[in-house]
């Protein structure tokens, strides 16, 4: 049978967006397949990639039946939508729909925002900016306390996930990817101490098989280097 979907991403590096959308796919049994074709550099200037995803961005995806999709935050909720665990990863009700939505836009906008131009400028793709570091680290670091001090709350009522619930949602796959290049390479074992209750459930979140499997183990930087040579 011909696979859900085909993701256009790169391999290179751990793609943090598409880990959250593969990881969607684990929980609704949904097979992607991630083309191995696809050429970063090359493959979104193409006149038949622009002609279906005119952005020429990475991630998108084209389903079995031709529909094409780019945003990674769109193609997570049409994955999690689209089995059985939709409940689950986005919500029973209109109050835990728009949570989960709450810390999507938190992960996307607050983390992931900020922590990318961190570790752009480590890998050498960005011109490395004191100034610039520590306004986009002071920024990336606010909302860590407030997802610290959520997830303090959640541990004290004795739960795991970001919404209630006995599963994670797509609110902790989203703020887990958010966080996934931060810890890899920026977020360092010194940095880590203020944020005890993260790393828990960080850990905790990694050991559920359907996110293990595309997530892997964790890679948590012990000191922050210099410089990343890919
Ligand atoms: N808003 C998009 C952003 C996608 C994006 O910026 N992708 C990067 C790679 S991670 C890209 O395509 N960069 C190449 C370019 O900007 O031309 C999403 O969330 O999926």
């Amino acid at each position: 049978m011909a696979p859900f979907a085909t993701l256009y991403t790169s391999r290179a590096l751990k793609h943090a967006k598409s880990l959250k959308i593969l990881a969607v796919a684990n929980f609704n049994n949904l097979e992607i397949a991630v083309d191995e074709t696809f050429d970063m550099f090359t493959t979104p200037k193409t006149p038949e990639y622009l002609a279906k995803f005119p952005m020429g961005k990475y991630p998108v995806m084209e389903t079995a039946d031709g529909f094409c999709l780019a945003e990674t935050a769109a193609m997570a909720f049409f994955v999690a939508e689209s089995g059985p665990k939709r409940e689950q990863l986005l919500g029973v009700d209109v109050k835990q729909r728009a949570l989960i939505q709450q810390w999507i836009s938190l992960a996307d906008s607050e983390v992931f925002a900020n922590c990318l131009p961190l570790v752009l400028q480590l890998f050498g793709a960005l011109p490395k900016d004191e100034k610039v570091r520590m306004e986009k680290e002071t920024a990336m670091v606010r909302a860590m306390r407030r997802i610290e001090g959520h997830l303090k709350g959640v541990r004290k009522e004795g739960k795991r996930w970001f919404v209630d619930g006995e599963e994670p949602s797509l609110a902790d796959l989203s703020v887990a990817a958010s966080l996934f290049w931060g810890f890899m390479f920026y977020i360092d074992e010194e940095m880590r101490k203020d944020y005890p209750e993260t790393i828990k459930w960080y850990r905790t979140l990694l050991e559920v098989e359907e996110v293990k499997k595309t997530f892997g183990e964790p890679e948590m930087v012990q000191v922050r280097p210099e410089s990343v040579k890919l």
